[in-house]
């Protein structure tokens, strides 16, 4: 069965299909526990920690700039997706409304549900980093984070929190949820940063 979904790339299609990875054309859903489900009219992105206390709406979001990007996406359970189609508010466009704290070395993503993980401030401020709500021109489905997530498409997939309610500016990096069970603290896919000992 799985070989009908997931083949093994005849090449690295250019270097873009990290190693250990195969690629499929269908879009698997990874969570840890249920799906969380809240309407449009909930979101809120709570800026925290080294910051000044802010707050972003659903209707705050809609009225930075949009940004439609297509780039590919790598799991750590082995798959990645080319050329996914996502729109959203970029990070660098948000963080010009974030008052940063020059101690600020590090955030963590918070989600409806309590899931969790952590970026340094590098991995988190880069122009293709999306808070998207909109996969393929359609709204983003519950089951993929809709109405809204982090989309950080250059590290495993864990690494873009679904239903995001929070960005936590700290000074110090600290583990998130799969991060406290053994995922490595950065997760680059080209390096094969999987586990915490890799
Ligand atoms: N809130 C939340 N975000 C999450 C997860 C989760 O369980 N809860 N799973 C992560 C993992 S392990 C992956 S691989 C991706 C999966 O996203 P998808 O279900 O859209 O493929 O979401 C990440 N973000
Ligand atoms: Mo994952």
């Amino acid at each position: 069965m799985l070989g009908k979904f997931f083949k093994k790339p005849d090449d690295d299609m250019g270097g873009r299909v990290p190693p250990g990875q195969s690629l499929t054309t269908r879009f698997p859903v990874l969570t840890y526990g249920p799906a969380q489900r809240y309407d449009a009219s909930e979101v809120v992105v709570r800026i925290s920690g080294l910051a000044g206390e802010k707050a972003f709406t659903w209707a705050d979001l809609l009225a930075l700039p949009q940004t439609t990007l297509t780039y590919d996406i790598h799991c750590v359970t082995h798959w990645s997706k080319l050329d996914t189609t996502w729109t959203g508010v970029r990070v660098t466009d948000l963080m010009q409304h974030v008052e940063l704290d020059p101690a600020a070395r590090y955030v963590m993503q918070h989600s409806v549900g309590g899931y969790t993980t952590n970026l340094s401030l590098e991995d988190f401020v880069r122009p293709e980093n999306l808070l998207a709500h909109t996969f393929d021109g359609e709204p983003l489905d519950a089951a993929h984070g809709g109405p809204l997530r982090l989309v950080v498409p250059h590290l495993y997939f864990w690494k873009s929190a679904k239903w995001l309610t929070g960005l936590e500016f700290m000074p110090a990096d600290r583990p998130g949820f799969w991060e406290k069970n053994g995922y490595h603290m950065r997760g680059d896919p080209f390096k094969e940063q999987r586990y915490d000992d890799d």
